[in-house]
């Protein structure tokens, strides 16, 4: 159960037996799947960061270093069919939604490796035909709602949808990624609530991550979990710990099937830390406005480590192999391709090339999409 203090979900939960774990249900498969997709994201990361170094990518680079046990532990308790919107901190997530399906299954119902880095390239192989850069993109088709410039303001298309597909008898559920600075915005509230009171299964993940750009969490609310922003519009508020998957995965979960059984809306707070700058044009004053001690803690703690312990305690994976592909714990520049299992190296290889290679929008292109076109 979440680990919070008050735990107000409890009262949803009065007269059922205790949840069993979801993550109880999971296989040794499923565990080294989790443990590639950790190893995934994190990849795409530190080889965007690598490229842009090289000179051969430009643009702001939003690193979800350390934060990958979030992404993948939300979106491996999803159906293929749910909806999610990633942010700026979760470019992994639009090409890894639906990975459970199979990495490279042409049914998954989740952007590709060449979608993603068409956009972050600039290219015409983005899904928005490079309009714009990063995190803005989204497909109907794949079930990835647009991200917005505008903080939290996902929630409110998020509650649409839900609302749309409930009309139309669907059983789906909207999970919805944000940093823990954006649940100040108004718009944050006024979305929660009107799904509250409509019963609408849209999931808020809180990337707790301590630090809104420049601004630390005790500068942004008078708690300690941002969860327990849930209470004022009476739904359930979990804390899980970003930096276990497993974790992450058992409170979505929990969240998911809450809201599909009709219940509503909840709010899932992830606590982890971001290791770099807000963006990579803010690494160096990152450096500056926050204590040495504090980074040095929040990178203690790597999902791919806390993820491999795991797996050598039940027996999942031997010491031997949990030595191999030592990523855990180094920034992009101590990395290197042998950090990685050679499959997740080669799959980004694979998005990369593709990006490099394609050519940019012709500059007719400008006025498509601006107004509705006939048939
Ligand atoms: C409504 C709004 N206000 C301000 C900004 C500028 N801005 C972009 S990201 C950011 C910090 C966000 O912090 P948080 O929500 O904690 O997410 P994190 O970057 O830490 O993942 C700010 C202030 C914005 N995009 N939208
Ligand atoms: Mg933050």
């Amino acid at each position: 159960m979440a680990t919070t203090k008050t735990d107000p979900d409890q009262r949803h939960n009065e007269g059922r037996e205790p949840a069993k774990l979801a993550s109880d249900l999971l296989t040794a498969d499923d565990y080294h799947e989790l443990l590639k997709q950790l190893y995934m994201a994190r990849y795409f990361d530190v080889r965007l960061i690598k490229e842009k170094k090289r000179g051969r990518l430009r643009g702001t680079l939003y690193s979800s270093h350390n934060q990958e046990g979030i992404i993948v532990g939300a979106l491996y308790g999803l159906r293929p069919t749910d909806w999610i919107s990633p942010i700026h901190r979760d470019m992994p997530a639009f090409f890894m939604k639906d990975f459970r399906s199979g990495w490279d299954n042409p049914e998954r119902v989740g952007m590709t490796i060449e979608e993603v880095c068409g956009q972050v390239w600039g290219k015409v192989t983005s899904p928005g035909r490079a309009r714009d850069n990063w995190s803005h993109i989204g497909s109907r088709a794949k079930k990835i709602i647009h991200s917005t410039s505008m903080l939290a303001g996902t929630i409110p298309a998020a509650v649409g949808v839900t609302l749309a597909d409930r009309l139309n008898g669907l059983d789906s559920v909207a999970v919805t990624f944000n940093g823990e600075g954006s649940t100040a915005q108004g718009v944050f509230h006024e979305a929660i609530n009107f799904a509250a009171v409509e019963k609408l299964p849209v999931i808020t993940i809180i990337e707790n991550n301590q630090w809104a750009y420049g601004t630390p969490t005790h500068y942004e609310y008078s708690l300690e979990d941002f969860a327990r922003r849930a209470d004022g519009f009476g739904i359930p508020g979990l804390v899980a710990d970003g930096q276990d998957v497993l974790d992450v995965y058992n409170k979505v979960c929990q969240a998911v099937e809450f809201s599909r059984a009709g219940n509503g809306p909840s709010i899932v707070e992830c606590k982890t830390f971001r290791s770099y700058g807000h963006g990579d044009h803010d690494d160096d004053r990152a450096e500056k406005y926050r204590p040495e001690e504090e980074v040095e803690e929040g990178r203690k703690r790597d999902p791919i480590a806390i993820m491999k312990k795991i797996m050598v305690e039940k027996g999942f994976l031997s010491p031997a192999e949990a030595a191999k592909f030592p990523a855990e714990g180094k920034g992009a520049s101590e990395v290197t391709d042998e950090d990685f299992p050679p499959e997740v190296v080669a799959y980004l290889n694979r998005g990369v090339e593709s990006a490099v290679n394609a050519p940019v929008p012709e500059a007719h292109e400008g006025g498509m999409w601006v107004f509705r076109e006939e048939n």
